[in-house]
């Protein structure tokens, strides 16, 4: 659904301001920081000062996006977080629906009086907190809709290769992520988008192999251990589940980022179509849900798992003991499915 879109408002405002805050959500996954790094690259380009403001750091993996950008961690700097929000005169939103997804640093943002755009693809953006919002939730991603929004400027008049090459690469890799390399949330657009970011340069084979080739030796072999020891499955409702315990992590020397991708791993079974990841974490158990079809795990999480999210990619949190995970959603399979 198009809820709102204004590319002029977005070129006035950007137009008008020196200092641009770019901000995405907490835990940062490769569309948050494509399409601000995308972004970053086109207003530097246009000659505007930004900084991007991020909870908390990527997986090693997005390096490729992050090298050498003014890029800040709320978890390894607040201060210098805090102050790019002050001093900004706009502050860009993206692939969020609301400041409170931004963590530690929403407070700054909601209070912060200068201008703020959105460009999100969830569902209900929080619009009251914004001046402008770009919001389309039939496009892949966040980097689809940022594309979108940049072709439409006038110093770029639907001629991609007026953007930088750096832009396009991040742009392209936010795609790339966010549809698991092409397979779900693609639309017709998602196509026409990577079309004119190779076009424009991006090296495709580059960026698979930086985002889904460079994990280690005791990634792959946790993924064997999660898959043949952790993995539980209930055929009778098309559901596959594993549990991630922080003893697995320690014996598996894990690294942040390194269960990326592994909830989708067992929708690859042909009867499933709901698989969830549980993470312990600390006073809390982390979510992933995935789903194919007309199977609702946005709907899911918001019942059971105290989140959202896209209909076939969910997450949310959960406050029990981590042993008491099985039995918990496997209660909450039987009821969700009963219906
Ligand atoms: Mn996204």
């Amino acid at each position: 659904m198009r809820t709102f879109i204004n590319e002029e408002k977005f070129s006035e405002l950007t137009g008008s301001a020196a200092f641009i805050t770019l901000v995405g959500h907490l835990n940062p996954d490769g569309d948050a920081i494509g399409s601000l790094s995308g972004m970053y690259h086109y207003l530097s380009a246009r000659g505007k000062q930004a900084a991007i403001v991020l909870n908390n750091p990527l997986p090693d993996n997005f390096g490729f996006l992050t090298a050498g950008l003014p890029i800040f961690y709320y978890d390894d700097a607040p201060e210098k977080c805090i102050e790019a929000v002050r001093r900004a005169d706009l502050i860009i939103c993206q692939d969020m629906s609301a400041p409170s997804r931004a963590g530690d640093i929403s407070a700054e943002i909601e209070n912060a009086s200068c201008p703020k755009i959105l460009i999100d693809h969830h569902l209900n953006p929080a619009v009251e907190w914004f001046d402008t919002v770009i919001s389309d939730t039939e496009v892949s991603s966040a980097s689809e809709l940022v594309l979108l929004t940049l072709l439409k400027q006038e110093d770029v008049v639907q001629d991609v290769q007026k953007l930088p090459l750096e832009c396009a690469t991040a742009l392209l890799t936010g795609i790339l992520t966010d549809t698991n390399n092409f397979s779900n949330s693609v639309f017709p657009t998602t196509y026409d988008a990577a079309k004119l970011l190779l076009q424009r340069g991006a090296d495709r084979d580059f960026i698979y192999r930086e985002v889904f080739c460079s994990f280690s030796e005791q990634r792959m072999r946790l993924m064997g251990y999660l898959l043949s020891e952790n993995m539980r499955y209930m055929p009778e409702y098309g559901t596959a589940y594993f549990t991630l315990s922080k003893n697995d992590k320690k014996n598996f020397s894990f690294l942040r980022g390194d269960s990326e991708g592994f909830v989708n791993l067992p929708l690859a079974i042909k009867n499933v179509s709901l698989t969830a990841l549980f993470t312990e974490d600390d006073g809390f158990v982390k979510v992933s849900l995935r789903s194919k079809g007309d199977v609702d795990v946005n709907e899911f999480s918001h019942r059971y798992c105290n989140g959202g999210g896209h209909k076939n990619a969910a997450g949310g949190r959960v406050y029990l003991p981590f042993e008491e995970i099985p039995s918990y959603f496997e209660k909450c399979i039987g009821e969700f499915f009963a219906r």
